[in-house]
């Protein structure tokens, strides 16, 4: 094969399998810490198991989506330069452990996950909260909007789904800011999944809800977070709306320092990752779609989902591991 075949449109292929180990190393890293109790501890051996690992891919990377600004994250920062520098371009969204609380309790959900996408192609988002709104695919657009009350959009969702408004499952992070949202949701007569941390998997569940048992998710959580669910929306078709919240003039001065003019604006998933976009997640702790890691006498088991935009394709990776010097 060609090298003008393998490049069909945007990224290279090639990267999607690079991207597995990239977060199936940071997933075992953390998985090592599952249940001490220790969210930092958890937290940094995932991101020096992803740096090392994203430091050998042949590819001139940015984070634009990173473990903080410079000053406060010594490493992933956003800004930081990975990868060999001999390869092409690309912007990277990560974190290495999404859901440190929910690693450090042994909660289910927890990931290690990546996106990368062509360069200047994703939101480039402040560490702010982020309203955000999301359905899997199957559904004409504007089904679901962020303006509309929560009883609209169930209502809405369970006259295209076919089903009654009970028969409908929102996934909520259980915040008391979301009080009365989860007001709102259950006197629609909807069911609530209410989780402790872990939107990017809340998010992403709502695109296989035979599977999750999750129709919607609601609420807000972090921007980067949004960034990262909405890479994977774009790869399994789904819609999702995000809008920061700016509430005071200096979130207002950050946001517009990293180049947002519109404070209010809505983002849909396109607007977020544009382009072609690969994604990945490796299973820390057990979940709904994914297992975690789980350590053999002799061997370690991985279980990640990769996904690519520009062909739609969903692989899931079960990889046994029995080289266990490479971690
Ligand atoms: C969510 C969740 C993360 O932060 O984005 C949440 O996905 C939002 O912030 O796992 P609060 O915790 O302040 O509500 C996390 O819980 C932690 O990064």
């Amino acid at each position: 094969m060609n090298m003008a075949q393998n490049i069909v449109a945007g990224l290279d292929r090639i990267l999607t399998m690079e991207l597995v180990r990239v977060t199936e190393r940071a997933a075992v890293a953390a998985a090592r810490l599952r249940g001490r109790g220790d969210e930092k501890a958890a937290d940094q051996v995932a991101v020096d198991a992803m740096r090392e690992e994203l430091n050998r891919l042949a590819i001139k990377g940015t984070v634009v989506i990173g473990e903080g600004e410079r000053d406060e994250a010594p490493m992933l920062y956003i800004g930081e330069e990975v990868g060999t520098g001999k390869g092409p371009a690309v912007d990277i969204a990560l974190d290495p452990l999404e859901g440190t609380t929910i690693c450090a309790k042994n909660l289910p959900n927890a990931l290690a996950v990546i996106a990368i996408a062509e360069k200047g192609s994703l939101l480039f988002a402040p560490d702010v909260y982020m309203d955000k709104i999301a359905i899997g695919p199957g559904y004409a657009e504007g089904v679901i909007g962020i303006d509309a009350s929560p009883a609209e959009n169930i209502a809405s969702l369970a006259r295209a789904k076919g089903v009654a408004v009970s028969e409908i499952t929102a996934c909520i992070l259980d915040r008391p800011r979301h009080g009365r949202l989860i007001e709102a949701v259950r006197a629609t007569g909807a069911a609530i999944r209410l989780i402790g941390d872990g939107d990017v998997a809340g998010v992403i569940h709502t695109t296989d809800p035979d599977e999750t048992g999750i129709d919607i998710y609601l609420g807000t959580g972090g921007a980067p977070e949004g960034v990262l669910a909405a890479a994977a929306l774009r790869c399994t078709g789904g819609q999702m709306q995000g809008r920061l919240i700016l509430d005071t003039p200096e979130k207002v001065a950050r946001a517009a320092k990293m180049g947002i003019v519109d404070p209010k604006r809505i983002y849909r998933a396109q607007d977020m990752a544009r382009g072609d976009v690969l994604f990945a997640a490796t299973g820390v702790t057990d979940g709904n779609m994914l297992d975690g890691v789980k350590f053999g006498p002799t061997y370690i088991t991985t279980h990640t989902i990769v996904l690519r935009s520009s062909s739609r394709t969903v692989r899931e990776i079960k990889a046994r591991h029995q080289d266990l010097e490479k971690f």
